[in-house]
C-alpha cells in the first residue's frame, strides 16, 4: 500500500477510465494523476511546505479534486471549506488552521514541474474538516492517514463500489459526507464520479440522474423526499440506473424509506455518520424503514449514559463510537476534544436506543444543534443574527419536524410593545438573509406573544420543538 494517500487513491483506477465528469468536461485516471502532480509542482513553486494546511474554498468540480490530491501529493493537509459560508466564516477558518495556501473557486493554476511524492505516516494528520457545534464556532477535526484507511475498510466495504459504478453525491466535497462519497470511496474503487456544482436542488439532481445514469446515489432525506414528490407528480427523475441509494446526514423518516422501496428497485441504505468519525459508522443492510442500522466493519458502538457507562438494550443514551476512523481530536480545542473524544472513542452527539438484535434506533440530538438536510446549524448563531433587529424583544430558534418528518429551523420572535408583527417578520427575515448563509436561515418565522420558560425561568426550547411545521 502506498503511504501517500493521493498516490494510493490515484493508483486504483484504470488509467484510461473516466475518473470524474463535471459541467466542463471529464478526466481519466491518468489525466487526474498528471493534473494532481502538476498542481503539486505549483504548490512547491509557491513555497508550500509539507505538513502545512491548504484551505480549499470551492464548489465540487474536477479542479477541486485536483487541488485536494495535489496538496496530499506534497504532504500537505487539505482543509475543504464550503464557498456557501460567509466571508467572515471563511476568514475565521483560514486563521484558525493557519492556512499556508488558499485554493479558491475558478483559480487558474499554472502547473509546475511534478515533484516527488511525500511520505505520510499512519498517525499523520492528513485532512482537516470543519464542523460547527452547538455554539456555532467552527472546530477543525483532525483526521489521520490511518483513519482514512479505516473508513475505506469500513463503510467502503458496505458500498462495495467497482470500476463499473458511476457515483453521484448531492453532498459536497466540503462536507464530511460528500468528501467520502465523491472522493475517497470512488477513487479507491476506480469508479466514475459525477461532480455537480451549485445548490443540490431536486431539478439539478433529476437532470444529473437522467444525463449520467449513476449506479450509486448518495443524498440526504430531504432530497429523497423531493424526488419522491416528483415521482408522485408523474415527473420521473430516472432512478432506474441505480443499484444502490444511500441516505445520511439527517434522520430518515420510516415512511420515506418505505415509499422509496416501492418506486425504486435499488435498496435505500440509511447511514449515520459524523465528521468526528470521518464518515458513516452505522448503516442498514438494505432498506429497513425505521432502522438506523448496525455498526459498519471495524466500528464498535456502545450506548452510554451521562457518566459514560453503557446502558442496557432498549434504553436510550449517547451514541459512542470506537474504531480506527475516530479522529485525533479538534485543532487547538483541548476542552472540546476532552468532552467529545472520550472513553476510548468519540461521542457523536446523537441519542439512540439499541434493540436486543443490535439494531440501532435514532432518537434525537443530545444538544441544541439543528440538522437541516445534513447541515448542522447552531440555534445561538441564528439567534445572534437577529439580536439587533429593530422592534424585536426576544428570539428563539429551534428545530421542528415538518409534515414529512424532516427537521426545519424555526425562529420564534416576540415583538416589542406596539411593534407591527408583519413588519418585524420582514425585518427579521432580512437580517437572516444579510448575516447568514442560505442553509442556516430559518425556513419559518413565527411571531408569538412570549417564549415558554421552565420553572427556573430558562427558555424551554423543548416546548417550542413540539409543534409540527406545516
Ligand atoms: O451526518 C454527518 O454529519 C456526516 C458527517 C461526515 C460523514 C458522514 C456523515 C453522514
Amino acid at each position: 500500500m502506498n503511504t501517500n494517500i493521493a498516490e494510493h487513491l490515484l493508483a486504483a483506477g484504470d488509467p484510461e477510465s473516466t475518473a470524474y465528469v463535471d459541467a466542463d468536461g471529464q478526466i481519466t485516471y491518468a489525466g487526474l494523476k498528471q493534473a494532481a502532480q502538476a498542481y503539486a509542482g505549483h504548490l512547491v513553486d509557491a513555497g508550500f511546505k509539507p505538513g502545512s494546511n491548504a484551505l480549499i474554498v470551492a464548489d465540487d468540480s474536477i479542479a477541486t479534486v485536483v487541488a485536494i490530491l495535489g496538496v496530499w501529493w506534497v504532504g500537505g493537509v487539505p482543509v475543504p471549506v464550503s464557498p456557501m459560508l460567509t466571508p467572515a466564516e471563511i476568514e475565521f477558518i483560514a486563521e484558525d488552521c493557519s492556512a499556508a495556501y488558499r485554493h479558491v473557486e475558478g483559480q487558474e493554476i499554472k502547473g509546475g514541474e511534478p515533484p516527488e511524492v511525500a511520505v505520510q505516516e499512519p498517525s499523520d494528520v492528513v485532512l482537516i474538516q470543519y464542523t460547527s457545534g452547538s455554539t456555532g464556532t467552527p472546530k477543525g477535526v483532525l483526521h489521520t492517514r490511518a483513519g482514512i484507511d479505516s473508513v475505506l475498510q469500513g463503510f467502503g466495504r458496505v458500498l462495495a463500489l467497482t470500476p463499473a459504478d458511476t457515483v453521484l453525491s448531492t453532498a459536497k466535497l466540503s462536507f464530511g459526507y460528500g468528501f467520502g462519497n465523491s472522493l475517497l470511496f470512488p477513487l479507491t474503487a476506480g469508479a466514475r464520479t459525477v461532480l455537480s456544482a451549485g445548490p443540490p436542488d431536486v431539478f439539478r439532481v433529476g437532470a444529473a440522474l437522467s444525463a449520467h445514469q449513476p449506479t450509486v446515489l448518495f443524498s440526504v432525506p430531504r432530497v429523497y423526499a423531493a424526488l419522491l414528490e416528483r415521482i408522485r407528480d408523474g415527473e420521473a427523475p430516472g432512478l432506474g440506473s441505480l443499484r444502490l441509494a444511500v441516505s445520511a446526514g439527517e434522520h430518515l423518516p420510516a415512511p420515506m424509506c418505505g415509499e422509496f422501496a416501492k418506486v425504486c428497485s435499488a435498496p435505500l441504505v440509511n447511514g449515520l455518520g459524523a465528521t468526528e468519525v470521518l464518515h458513516i459508522v452505522v448503516a442498514t443492510n438494505g432498506s429497513r424503514p425505521g432502522s438506523t442500522g448496525i455498526p459498519v466493519p471495524g466500528v464498535r458502538i456502545t450506548v452510554r449514559d451521562d457518566a459514560g457507562d453503557a446502558v442496557p438494550d432498549g434504553v436510550e443514551g449517547r451514541l459512542h463510537v470506537a474504531g480506527g476512523s475516530v479522529a485525533a481530536g479538534y485543532l487547538d480545542r483541548p476542552d472540546a476534544t476532552a468532552r467529545t473524544f472520550a472513553d476510548g472513542g468519540a461521542y457523536t452527539g446523537d441519542i439512540v436506543r439499541r434493540a436486543a438484535d443490535g439494531d440501532l434506533e435514532y432518537v434525537c440530538r443530545r444538544d441544541d444543534v439543528i440538522n437541516v438536510g445534513g447541515f448542522k446549524v447552531s440555534p445561538f448563531e441564528v439567534e445572534a443574527a437577529a439580536r439587533d433587529v429593530d422592534g424585536l424583544a426576544q428570539c428563539a430558534v429551534v428545530g421542528a419536524r415538518d409534515h414529512s418528518g424532516l427537521e426545519q429551523a424555526v425562529a420564534y420572535v416576540v415583538p416589542a410593545n406596539g411593534v407591527d408583527p408583519l413588519a418585524l417578520r420582514a425585518l427579521t427575515r432580512r437580517a437572516f438573509k444579510e448575516r447568514l448563509p442560505a442553509f442556516k436561515r430559518p425556513s419559518v418565522i413565527e411571531i408569538v406573544d412570549q417564549l415558554p420558560v421552565t420553572s427556573t425561568g430558562k427558555l424551554a426550547r423543548f416546548k417550542l420543538r413540539a409543534p409540527e411545521v406545516t
